[in-house]
């Protein structure tokens, strides 16, 4: 094995190195062979993530608390001289994408993987009309669809390469808001936990993230007591698909409650009660008002579905205005069924007592008390099924099984309708704890053959960034 590849490789893997190596190689050969006309080539890479708690916080501006995994996507590139991006995926049945950076870069159609390419040359054009495009390999290890943010760390990984190609030097933290807004052209309206903790990651620790703007606290992870092991339900939750409307259903959710209860506030308590999203509920004139979340939230919502036409009638606004200013996409269109109406109540308690759980659990990891910690997981999971009803019966299924086995906590992770579920695992019983998801999951329940890569126990790797450069 090559010894640079594999003294690159040490301060950011530490399980898995020669297969890591292996894979790097593998890249480069295959980079060699796709463009052999490029001399220098450059390797970036950008990883996944888990995360612990906080889920649909980010876009309301309250806090979550992801880490890093070692699950990642790496890109062995080569600037051009022209506008043209090359890229060409170490994973056959992907394809290579080729496309011009311009202005305006048009959309492949939805779901295609290289949208989330084209999402940073667009953001990046957008501040650099002078973009050149690059030819490159790209290969992921992130499970497509399962929750631990492949997608963002493919946008975080072109997007750190065509920079610093072009030799564009931006701070990472303010890649963050780039990146964040520039995903949003796959027409997923988005919060920025996955780019944040993709950049700022840091190795052996979690990040307390905090939004608008942002702002990063590392946190202590478990290490020497608990695995933090994640469990793929199997059930593919592609956000770019047929889970986009599910999914933005309920960001703009949380914008018609923050719209409706701006309102209300200033009715109620004058002008400087005004919010622009939830988050903003943070600020110490409203620590009275929201001690009780419930309350709070019983008081200003309704516990029946609203459809857009009540709500607009409050807002005194069009129906027409309504869809337009909260239920319209970056992309132009409009969410799918609005008729189906929106369960703000429920959407609202969600948010607010997941952010008291996050902060929970920011206290617990101080304190070092894990067993609480993994209280707050079970706890937000419930939340995230019967508030924000993101659960579906396989991830029911895997977090009643940790329960049984005796996990200190479970809970889905990430978007939900799918993906993974993250378990605070007791160190040594890890096996164990494979072996019965294996049985009782994968063989019982599912009915299928059990692959070990359906669980994994997690690792963190630091931020994205440059790994190695090499030459002919
Ligand atoms: P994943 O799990 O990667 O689909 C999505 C959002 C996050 C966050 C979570 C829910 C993107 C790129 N990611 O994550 O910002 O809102 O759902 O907590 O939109």
């Amino acid at each position: 094995m090559d010894k640079k590849i594999t003294a690159s490789l040490k301060g950011i893997y530490s399980h898995g190195l020669d297969s890591q190596a292996g894979r790097y190689q593998a890249l480069i050969e295959m980079f060699k062979r796709a463009y052999p006309g490029q001399k220098k080539y450059f390797i970036f890479r950008a990883p996944g993530r888990v995360n612990l708690i906080g889920e649909h916080t980010d876009y309301n501006g309250l806090p979550v608390m992801p880490m890093t995994l070692d699950r990642d996507i790496a890109i062995v590139a080569s600037p051009r001289k022209d506008n043209l991006v090359n890229a060409k995926n170490f994973d056959e049945e992907y394809g290579t994408r080729s496309f011009a950076i311009k202005k305006t870069i048009e959309r492949y159609p939805s779901g295609d993987w290289g949208n989330y390419l084209k999402a940073s040359a667009q953001a990046l054009v957008n501040i650099n009309r002078n973009l050149k495009g690059m030819d490159c390999v790209i290969q992921g290890s992130v499970p497509k669809g399962s929750g631990l943010s492949s997608s963002s760390a493919l946008v975080v990984g072109t997007g750190i390469t065509l920079m610093r190609l072009n030799r564009m030097n931006i701070p990472k933290i303010k890649l963050v808001g780039i990146f964040s807004e520039g995903e949003k052209y796959v027409g997923v309206q988005g919060g920025g936990m996955d780019q944040t903790v993709s950049l700022m990651g840091m190795k052996n620790k979690a990040l307390k993230i905090d939004f608008f703007p942002v702002e990063i606290k590392y946190v202590a992870l478990p290490e020497d007591k608990y695995s933090v092991i994640v469990c793929n339900s199997l059930k593919v939750a592609k956000k770019s698909g047929k889970m986009k409307d599910q999914y933005n259903e309920k960001s703009l959710s949380c914008k018609l409650a923050m719209a409706m209860l701006d309102k209300k506030l200033r009715q109620e308590y004058g002008k400087k009660f005004a919010i622009s999203f939830l988050g903003d509920l943070r600020n110490k004139k409203f620590r009275k008002l929201i001690e009780d979340k419930r309350k709070f939230t019983d008081k200003y919502f309704h516990e029946e579905d609203y459809h857009i036409g009540e709500i607009a009638n409050f807002l005194g606004i069009k129906k027409e205005t309504a869809v337009k200013k909260y239920l319209t996409l970056r992309d132009g269109s409009v969410l799918g069924n609005i008729k189906a109406g929106f369960n703000l109540n429920k959407r609202v308690l969600h948010v607010l007592t997941e952010w008291d759980r996050v902060e929970g659990c920011v206290k617990m990891s101080k304190a070092g008390k894990w067993a609480e910690f993994g209280k707050l997981m079970y706890e937000s999971h419930a939340s995230c099924r019967d508030n924000y009803e993101i659960s579906c019966p396989e991830l029911e299924k895997l977090v009643g099984l940790a329960k049984r086995f005796g996990a200190a906590g479970a809970r889905l992770t990430g978007a939900g309708f799918g993906g993974c579920t993250v378990n605070l695992i007791k160190i040594g019983t890890e096996s164990r704890f494979i072996d019965f998801m294996k049985k009782r999951y994968y063989k019982e329940y599912l009915k299928t053959d059990f692959n070990p890569s359906y669980i994994n126990i997690c690792h963190t790797t630091p931020g994205a960034g440059l790994v190695l450069t090499g030459e002919e």
